[in-house]
């Protein structure tokens, strides 16, 4: 059985949760993470020496990135459907996963905590401005590229979606100003009338809200 360590509420086991809801695979996923810990523990760091997560044990294969986990199970269980078997859609998949984690996380990362996070009181209200625009520039770049396509990498939900699709639940109901995005926000729609989708990224995450006290420890 598939084994999936990190904690429910985290975005990158979320995109792991999303492609075993989508691929039907039976797994045992065990909190690790956030309140929960463990991600300093000696066994922790033999499977993961980044100490995040998430981390996949199959058999006798570990897998730590959430996109390389994501590559791997669609590989293994879904050749041709979430891992596209052209050459070329794959490339595109795959330049949209590398993209989400080299372009999109910066600014994603700064609304999110310097937002969305942090309480009003400690909010830098100029520099949040900024990385909400930056945002919404980023976030136009992929609208631009979903025009005439339904998915990223062509008609067909593929690997490359779940990424970039995991962020749009949050960022298409966090009370921001958004530009007009109307591709991204079609393919959004579709992405929420699938139970993969609902079950795993369409879950409340007001618990995180102002969660976030600068100069604490969390
Ligand atoms: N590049 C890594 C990033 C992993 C990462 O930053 N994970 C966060 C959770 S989203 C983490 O482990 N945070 C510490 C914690 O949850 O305690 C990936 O994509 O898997």
């Amino acid at each position: 059985m598939l084994t999936i360590l990190g904690r429910a509420n985290s975005a990158n086991v979320q995109k792991v949760m999303w492609t075993v809801h989508e691929l039907g695979l039976e797994y045992d996923r065990k909190d690790l993470g956030g309140p929960h810990g463990g991600l300093d523990a000696e066994g922790y760091r033999a499977l993961n020496p980044n100490g995040v997560i998430p981390t996949i044990i199959d058999g006798d294969i570990v897998v730590w990135e959430s996109n390389a986990i994501i590559r791997y199970l669609t590989q293994k269980h879904d050749d041709g459907g979430l891992w596209p078997s052209d050459p070329g859609e794959r490339a595109c998949a795959d330049m949209w996963m590398d993209w989400m984690q080299t372009t999109l996380t910066g600014p994603l990362v700064k609304v999110w905590f310097g937002f969305y996070r942090t309480p009003e009181k400690y909010h830098d209200k100029e520099q949040i401005a900024l990385d909400i625009a930056e945002l919404g520039r980023v976030y136009g770049l992929v609208d631009k590229a979903l025009e005439g396509k339904a998915y990223i990498a062509g008609d067909q939900l593929t690997m490359g979606d779940i990424p970039i699709g995991l962020t749009l639940y949050r960022y298409f109901t966090i009370d921001i100003d958004r530009p007009a995005l109307p591709n991204l926000e079609a393919t959004y729609r579709r992405l929420t009338e699938r139970p993969a989708y609902r079950d795993v990224v369409m879950t409340d995450y007001t618990s995180l809200k102002d969660t976030l006290i600068p100069g604490q420890a969390h």
